[in-house]
């Protein structure tokens, strides 16, 4: 209830972390990430806030989406990546919101990206896909968040449209990972996908990432995330003319 008002109530804000590109470290694409201007908590991230499931997490999706759009609609030719929650594959006007939220904004469906968790191509496994291959058709990215992360089946990937895996924070940080993950990321690109490391915090952790073959880097060693007119700003700086 009360996160549905705060969506209503323009309580919530949508920042914005970078994801590099790993060989050359040029800034790729941002992730959004919601953040609840909480009147008595402070500013609190989702994990504080999103429920699994429900109709405040998918209005809350909503939002960020579209304002996501919009603000990547004025930002040069790089993409935006959106959480979108489990459900709302299974909603049968999910696609047309989507291409709706794009439309109004100006945004081309190749720079928008859906982050989703594998456990949302369970619930709901043919209306999930149907709507997968959809956007997918339309030119949208679909990545697969905290793959690693519990329920994770490589075989299941095998029969989605997916474009992107991203390793979740717990496997980029492992340093038992560094033996497989080179084996995954040949796997994957044979797939046709990309591979994105979250959660990289360290110079070692980014080098042998890069060193497995993953295509994008994202975590607090680059970059925290920051406010959308931030990321406008440091986008739109010219470098000071020389003297
Ligand atoms: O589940 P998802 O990958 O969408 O969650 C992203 C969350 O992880 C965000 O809340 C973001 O602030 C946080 N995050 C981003 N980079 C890092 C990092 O390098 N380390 C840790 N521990 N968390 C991170
Ligand atoms: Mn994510």
């Amino acid at each position: 209830m009360e996160l549905t008002e705060a969506v209503a109530g323009g309580e919530i804000e949508v920042w914005y972390q970078p994801q590099v590109e790993a060989r050359s470290l040029r800034v790729a694409g941002f992730e959004a990430l919601a953040r609840w201007n909480h009147p008595s908590q402070g500013l609190l991230t989702p994990d504080a806030f999103v429920p699994a499931h429900g109709a405040a997490a998918d209005a809350l999706a909503a939002f960020v989406l579209e304002r996501a759009c919009e603000e990547a609609a004025r930002w040069p030719d790089v993409t935006v990546a959106v959480n979108m929650s489990p459900r709302h594959f299974a909603h049968r006007s999910f696609v047309d919101e989507v291409a709706q939220a794009m439309a109004r904004a100006g945004l081309a469906p190749e720079r928008l990206e859906l982050e989703i968790l594998e456990t949302s191509a369970f619930e709901e496994p043919a209306l999930a896909k149907a709507a997968m291959t959809r956007l997918r058709d339309m030119g949208v990215g679909i990545a697969i968040d905290d793959f690693g992360q519990g329920y994770s089946r490589q075989s299941l990937l095998l029969d989605l449209p997916v474009s992107k895996i991203k390793l979740a924070h717990a496997i980029v940080t492992d340093p038992a990972s560094g033996g497989w993950i080179g084996d995954f990321v040949r796997t994957t690109h044979a797939l046709g996908m990309k591979v994105t490391a979250e959660g990289v915090e360290t110079q070692a952790q980014a080098d042998a990432m890069t060193q497995a073959g993953c295509d994008y880097l994202q975590g607090y060693f680059f970059a925290r995330p920051a406010p959308g007119a931030a990321i406008t700003a440091a986008l739109n700086r010219t470098p000071d003319p020389r003297p």
